[in-house]
């Protein structure tokens, strides 16, 4: 890490009298993991610190909010009652949900930003961006080992779910010599291992698996493009009284599939709007290549799109009108 950029940030800590610690919208693991790790560093220093996601949050999470506060409205945001504020976890300020009232911040209010997506567009006054962390806690876990910040049981677990979220588990191509290394130093610092997984991991609900093998029996092949693609509509949710939440891991679960070349997942949740998702395994795609085709975005081996339209059923099949 750049030294003048450490020196800086330390310089910021000690002169803030209340500091904003906020990630993304609809925090996932990694973003949690890493304001509520950062939370703990602010309040062994004793600095006046507040912490803010806009919600919603699942409820997968809440063994890490017990004694913690996340305030999650942005209509009881004031930016300007703070003198310093981290983004983590953001690859862009539209993320964080309250782009607007951010872009009208005050120079005068500096901005550490603090990411490991590809495609952070380093928005920040300080910025400590490194796409080839495999989270944003990650770098929260360098930046104390820079800082001498001696990690506690508490932070250890906030920090690991951060790892655990973004690597789904140890499995996907962000897993690392180092995010391997950090992992076995947090257990060692007594990081709940057990308890994340039972809370993150092994956390689905009988109708939730009876609903992903319904998305599962759907799953067509097209050997042309050597391509496999299921669909998602409002009305499954609906008629299982499913929340989003339970199509989460789902695309994940199909890159266990061998054979395809390529996964997409076709949501249709609200009206005139369909959501896909392309994953692959294989280095020879790029599946954000294939999402910009449709006018998305993202990574190499995940990416996705929203195009109008609706999901009919004809048949066996479907199609777009
Ligand atoms: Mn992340």
């Amino acid at each position: 890490m750049n030294q003048i950029a450490l020196n800086k940030l330390q310089q910021l800590i000690s002169g803030s009298k209340r500091t904003l610690i906020l990630s993304h919208q609809k925090p996932d693991g990694d973003a949690l993991g890493s304001i509520l790790a950062l939370s703990q560093f602010f309040k062994t220093i004793k600095k006046e610190h507040d912490l803010f996601a806009v919600g919603p949050t699942s409820s997968s999470f809440n063994f890490l909010l017990k004694e913690e506060k996340i305030y999650t409205d942005p209509l009881n945001l004031a930016l300007e009652n703070y003198d310093l504020i981290f983004i983590l976890d953001s690859g862009d300020l539209k993320q964080t949900g309250i782009e607007k009232q951010l872009k009208n911040l005050s120079s005068a209010i500096p901005v550490v930003n603090i990411d490991h997506h590809q495609t952070n567009e380093n928005f920040g006054t300080l910025n400590f961006v490194f796409p080839e962390s495999s989270s944003t806690s990650e770098i929260i876990f360098n930046l104390f080992k820079i800082f001498n910040f001696a990690i506690n049981k508490k932070t250890a677990t906030f920090l690991l779910t951060g790892l655990v979220t973004d690597t789904s588990n140890f499995s996907n191509p962000a897993t690392t010599f180092s995010s391997l290394e950090i992992a076995s130093h947090l257990l060692n610092l007594g990081a709940k291992m057990n308890e994340i997984s039972v809370n993150v991991l092994k956390n689905k609900s009988l109708p939730t698996l009876k609903f992903w093998g319904e998305v599962l029996s759907r799953l067509t092949e097209n050997k042309k493009l050597n391509m496999v693609t299921t669909i998602i509509t409002a009305d499954d949710l609906r008629s299982t009284n499913l929340d989003e939440e339970a199509l989460e891991g789902v695309t994940n679960f199909l890159n266990n599939l061998k054979g395809a070349k390529v996964v997409l997942v076709l949501k249709a949740l609200e009206p005139g709007k369909i959501k896909g998702s392309f994953r692959t395994t294989t280095k020879e795609i790029d599946v954000s290549r294939l999402a910009k085709i449709f006018g998305g975005g993202g990574h190499q081996k995940a990416a996705g799109f929203t195009i109008e339209g609706n999901l009919i059923k004809m048949g066996n099949s479907w199609r777009v009108e």
